[in-house]
């Protein structure tokens, strides 16, 4: 008969052995045993509401200080109180403001983490992908996938800002951050205006004369009337999901699947008065309130958000959305490291027990 075994040493004797092992580049796991094989995650990340009533004018203030021959991006990072300075707002994730004034242009670069931006406010612009100029109007999600040359330019006269969502966090845990200047400031527009959104963008019908094998979605614009319209439609004619209302994802239309491998990319209409089912699940998340107020309960706490705020639900935590009007949908977007974790048989859901928090 086996048995599990006991030993006699002493405190100070396993001190002695312990310290000894430093010499060689070795440690006890016994010791740390439950502080890696948890017995469930907790996420240093914390909850957390950006303002858009104090981020704006702090974007603007930016703009006045500093040009974009002196910031590559000029872009307001978002850090996670709970994350001690590390660049993320969620443990995977980045998010930040950008700001790109009249007459100006971000120049053209690429790298290996993958970007998204979410259009808060302009009267127009753009962002190149390699080579196919994408038109950028308020509530339009603009892709720019992992290596793909962009650069910004505003030809309006008014500022443009935008969320950008980046899985920056991820890409530099793996070692994989590669970044390229290209040789000149502004790149050539090789194909016709929204080349990719003419190709793809009617969702159900793509070219049939080629396939498509890239592992991110070939449609850089997912423009908001598209968006807005798919939301209205089915709104009326569903109950939408208990946890997110009428939740849609932007696809991949060549085979269904998220935006980008590392990240998936959302938009969910809350009805006048819904509140949703509280769940939590291992993938993070960080929403834009496009339209509408409310409020998130994540982990216990209350986000109250208005229109253009921004907050982050870190990885298993319970969170529940509630549209506070009685009267007027809300609408938020959201980016999700989902993706990551599906691929890697590590995502988990659960649905509260209780149906919503205490
Ligand atoms: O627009 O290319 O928020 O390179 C961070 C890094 C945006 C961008 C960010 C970037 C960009």
């Amino acid at each position: 008969m086996l048995s599990r075994s006991s030993s006699e040493a002493t405190e100070a004797v396993l001190q002695t052995f312990y310290d000894k092992l430093e010499d060689f580049s070795v440690a006890p796991l016994w010791t740390v045993q439950e502080d890696v094989l948890v017995n469930e995650p907790k996420s240093k990340a914390v909850p957390h509401l950006w303002r858009w009533s104090e981020l704006r004018p702090q974007a603007m203030r930016a703009a006045e200080l500093v040009g974009t021959a002196d910031a590559e991006r000029r872009v307001l990072m978002m850090l996670n109180p709970g994350l001690d300075g590390r660049i993320a707002t969620t443990n995977s994730l980045f998010s930040g403001l950008q700001i790109v004034m009249p007459g100006e242009t971000a120049r053209a670069h690429r790298h290996t983490p993958a970007a998204l931006r979410f259009m808060i406010d302009s009267k127009g612009g753009y962002t190149t992908v390699d080579g196919d100029k994408v038109p950028m109007l308020p509530g339009d999600l603009i892709l720019t996938p992992n290596w793909n040359w962009h650069d910004h330019g505003n030809d309006t006269d008014s500022p443009m800002i935008w969320l950008d969502g980046l899985d920056i966090p991820l890409v530099r845990m793996l070692e994989s951050v590669f970044f390229e200047p290209y040789p000149e400031d502004v790149q050539p527009i090789t194909q016709a205006t929204d080349f990719s959104f003419l190709k793809y963008g009617a969702g159900s019908l793509t070219p049939a004369w080629q396939t498509s094998d890239s592992t991110h979605s070939p449609l850089m614009h997912y423009p908001w009337d598209k968006t807005w319209e798919a939301l209205q439609g089915l709104a009326p004619a569903t109950e939408g999901s208990p946890f997110d209302g009428v939740v849609l994802e932007y696809i991949n239309p060549t085979n269904g699947g998220p935006a980008f491998p590392t990240m998936g990319c959302h938009v969910q209409l809350l009805r006048p008065g819904e509140s949703t089912k509280a769940h939590r699940h291992t993938s993070s998340t960080i929403y834009h309130s496009v339209e509408g107020s409310g409020h998130t309960i994540v982990d216990g706490q209350k986000l109250s958000w208005e229109p253009k705020d921004v907050f982050c639900v870190p990885g298993w935590t319970y969170h529940e959305h509630i549209n506070a009007s009685a009267t007027e949908p809300a609408v938020l977007f959201s980016f999700t490291d989902a993706p990551v974790l599906q691929s890697l048989s590590l995502l988990r859901e659960q649905a509260h027990p209780d149906g919503h928090q205490s």
